[in-house]
């Protein structure tokens, strides 16, 4: 057992090696896929940036919150996962929407409270998800989303459906008790199920030192659950992890723990300014941005990299126009999607981006 602080003494954080894991990526991912992987980045990031300037201008109702400094995860994680593997995001985790395809309007529009949103501007602009595409709407205790994730696999293996599960939750969530009920009871059943865990340094203001007096990714062994740790600011390193997790889920091998370790580059949401964070601790995770090493990576094997930045300018630009003609919901549809009231629909397919995907069909619903 190790204690949580071993890897970086002088920093209050947890760091990784920014090596990449051994065995990483380049088997796995084409140039294509490695362009594609910074392309999601970049729109995960300028979907946040226009989001926050949005808030800023006092039009986007409610609070706001960021994943900046976490895009690898997000996108990485999402990027292994099949059409049918359904993902659990939480408020760091706008790649995962962007990778399963949810459109960059339809989250503007969800910001702006648009009946163009993803959720018609219901929802906020936190608790929204589009399980059409296999995004399901995050509920906000904490971190119940793993509960709904072991169901989901519960319900995969019942029905005989080769997919798996996803859920994202941050370090914080891991000292409820709600976290060790599903570790546990995904690790007995052996289900098909994904937990990444989003160590970002912090819980609000609370320090990882406040939280846990081990490496929290050596608890799943109290559950004989396999974990691996990664490089959350590496998006090959994250695909990588979590393409491994996911044959093993396929194959009856049952649940994997994944810890991403990254850095909350912003305040808990837009009103925090986390005060609490020294800038010596925030400009040494700059150095490890991780859009920032993807555009290095492929710089060095020649791609054209402002090419894709152009690019995601451009899209997000016209998408903002799109969302900002959107009508705001009609009043008189206020109480509509409350209750259920035609026959239950089942999780349905999102975009799976990754070229190794083959055909892969489970036989539900809409295959
Ligand atoms: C059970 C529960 N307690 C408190 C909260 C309020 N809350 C929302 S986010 C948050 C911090 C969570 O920290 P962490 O799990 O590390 O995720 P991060 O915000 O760092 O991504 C808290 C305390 C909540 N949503 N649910
Ligand atoms: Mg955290």
């Amino acid at each position: 057992m190790t204690p949580p602080h071993d890897l970086e003494h002088e920093a209050p954080t947890r760091a990784v090696s920014l090596q990449a894991a051994p065995g990483s990526s380049h088997d796995h991912l084409d140039l294509d896929d490695r362009r594609r992987l910074l392309h999601l980045m970049l729109t995960t990031r300028a979907i946040e940036e226009r989001g926050l300037l949005l808030y800023k201008q006092g039009k986007v109702p409610g609070s706001f919150y960021d994943g900046r400094g976490q895009e690898a995860t997000a996108v990485g994680a999402t990027y292994a996962l099949g059409a049918d593997d359904p993902v659990c995001p939480l408020i760091r985790d706008m790649g995962a929407h962007v990778v399963k395809g949810t459109s960059t309007a339809g989250i503007l529009g969800q910001y702006l409270g648009r009946a163009g949103g993803v959720s018609g501007g219901r929802e906020g602009n936190v608790h929204f998800g589009d399980w059409h595409r296999g995004v399901i709407p995050m509920v906000s205790m904490l971190p119940d989303m793993m509960v709904v994730a072991t169901g989901m696999a519960m319900g995969f293996r019942m029905r005989g459906e080769r997919r798996c599960a996803l859920s994202f939750f941050g370090d914080g969530a891991t000292s409820r008790g709600d976290w060790h009920e599903a570790m546990n009871w995904a690790a007995v059943q052996q289900l098909p199920v994904i937990f990444v865990l989003e160590n970002n340094q912090l819980a609000y203001s609370t320090p990882l030192t406040q939280q846990f007096r081990v490496n929290p990714v050596e608890r799943a062994a109290g559950y004989g659950m396999p974990a691996v740790t990664v490089d959350g600011n590496d998006v090959e390193a994250v695909f990588d992890a979590t393409r491994e997790a996911r044959l093993r889920a396929l194959d009856g091998g049952g649940p994997t723990l994944i810890e991403a370790v990254t850095m909350r580059m912003h305040g808990h949401g837009a009103h925090d300014d986390a005060a609490y964070v020294s800038p010596e601790v925030l400009a040494a995770w700059q150095e490890k941005d991780p859009i920032v090493r993807q555009a290095q990576r492929l710089s060095a094997l020649g791609v054209d990299v402002d090419a894709v930045a152009d690019e995601v300018k451009a899209e997000v630009a016209d998408a903002l126009a799109e969302a900002l003609a959107m009508p705001v919901p009609d009043p008189a549809t206020i109480l509509d999607g409350l209750y259920c009231e035609s026959e239950p629909q089942i999780v349905g397919r999102g975009d799976a981006p990754w070229s190794g995907h083959g055909d892969e069909a489970w036989g539900g619903a809409d295959a």
